[in-house]
Parts: structure tokens; C-alpha cells; sequence
């Protein structure tokens, strides 16, 4: 009795574990070859149809970004979806003015030659294109109606992999991504009309990809090549 009162003292709220599902090992094994199969198929697009898509879409992978693990599940993100045309072109304008300058002495020499491979240069059309763009904002502190500031701690990992979730999730739903930064993005904040404790993080440019969507000749390193099992 005492140990059951001591229990519920230290662990407060604690409710039973009833959405783990645990799967037969051959069913564990044809789904983790089927999730991978699966995720190996995206590819970072950078031409995007205009055509609109479901809103209801983004919310549900909105809402899968949300549930992902972070620190002290204080949820230190924001996001902020446009599908606004003129915002769009703001957003537009300004990314490829700042990647003017970046592409054209900004940038070391040894950083333009890592993304030739690519085939990126300052002309972001696909800003405008995309159905939406989803600006990520990292919260760096929260901010209490009265002003004082609560810490936030991981604050890149917590977004970092909200942001994986976000990716995975459009697509597995069938949409195209662009994991865009424009640098730097502090015009984000103005634009977006978002506080001063929020930094942006990326811009997710979301949409179908348009006809005839072309994608560099890449590939990805091999298991043994980033996997050291001890
Ligand atoms: N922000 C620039 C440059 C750029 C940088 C990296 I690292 C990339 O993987 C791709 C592009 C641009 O968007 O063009």
C-alpha cells in the first residue's frame, strides 16, 4: 500500500502503454524492408506543378511532425504554411536575391563545387509553384503571456526530426518535397510576421512534382559505408 502511494507520488500522470504493437519477427522484417523501400523512393524534387493539393493532406503530416520526439516535450516548433500567391512571391523574391549573392561570391569556391552535382543556382521558381511552402520555425525559448522566458533544450535535434517526420509523412502521402534554406532566412521572421525568439529553420516546399521532373543522377552511400556494428 505504501509502495503504490509512493509510486503514483514520483511518477505522476503516468497512464499504461496501449499503443505499442509489437509483430511477429518475419512481419517485423517485411515491414522494415517495406518502410525503407519506401523512404528510398523520395527524391528531393526542384521542379514543382502548380497544381493545388489537399489541404486536409498537410494538416495530417503537420500533425505526424507534431507528435515526434523532442526535448522535454516542451515542442519547441513552429510551422507556418503559405499557399498565399503574393506572400509566395515575397518569399520568392527575396530567397533568390539573398542566393544571388551567394552564388555569386558569397559562396567559397569549395561549397558552389559541392552542389554542382545538383544543379542549383539562384532562380527558385519553384517557390511560387509549389502549392505551399512550409516555413519551420525552431522555437529558442518559449514565451509566457507575462513575458518571462521558458528554456527550451535540444531545440535542433527536436526540429531536426519533426522536420524528418514532416518529410516522411507528405511523402508517404504522395507528395514531393524541397528542403530549401535560403540564406540567410532571417527575412522569414518579417515576412511571416513571426516573434523574435523563433529562428527559421527551413523552408519545406510541398507539392506534386510537374511533368517531366527531372532529379540529378545521385545516389546514396551504401549500409557498410555509414554503419559500424560493434
Ligand atoms: N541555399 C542555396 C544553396 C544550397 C545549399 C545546399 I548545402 C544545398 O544542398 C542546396 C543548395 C540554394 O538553395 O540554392
Amino acid at each position: 500500500m505504501r509502495v503504490g502511494v509512493f509510486f503514483h507520488m514520483t511518477r505522476p500522470n503516468f497512464i499504461p502503454l496501449t499503443t505499442y504493437r509489437e509483430y511477429p519477427p518475419t512481419e517485423m522484417e517485411q515491414r522494415a524492408r517495406d518502410f525503407y523501400q519506401n523512404l528510398a523512393r523520395r527524391r528531393t524534387v526542384r521542379e514543382f506543378s502548380t497544381r493545388p493539393v489537399p489541404r486536409a493532406v498537410i494538416a495530417d503530416a503537420l500533425r505526424a511532425a507534431g507528435v515526434a520526439p523532442n526535448g522535454a516535450n516542451l515542442q519547441p516548433w513552429h510551422f507556418v504554411v503559405v499557399g498565399d500567391a503574393a506572400l509566395k512571391k515575397k518569399i520568392r523574391l527575396t530567397a533568390e536575391q539573398e542566393e544571388r549573392a551567394f552564388y555569386n561570391g558569397r559562396a567559397p569556391q569549395e561549397w558552389l563545387d559541392a552542389l554542382a552535382p545538383l544543379g542549383t543556382d539562384e532562380h527558385k521558381p519553384f517557390l511560387e509553384d509549389a502549392p505551399y511552402l512550409i516555413a519551420i520555425f525552431a522555437e529558442t525559448y518559449g514565451a509566457l503571456p507575462d513575458g518571462r522566458r521558458v528554456k527550451h533544450y535540444y531545440v535542433n535535434e527536436s526540429v531536426g526530426i519533426a522536420t524528418g517526420f514532416l518529410i516522411a509523412a507528405l511523402h508517404h502521402a504522395g507528395l514531393a518535397t524541397l528542403t530549401h534554406t535560403p540564406s540567410p532566412m532571417n527575412f522569414l521572421n518579417e515576412v511571416l510576421e513571426r516573434p523574435v525568439q523563433e529562428r527559421p529553420f527551413l523552408l519545406l516546399v510541398v507539392g506534386y512534382p510537374a511533368e517531366n521532373c527531372h532529379v540529378p543522377d545521385i545516389s546514396k552511400k551504401a549500409l557498410d559505408d555509414i554503419v559500424t556494428w560493434k
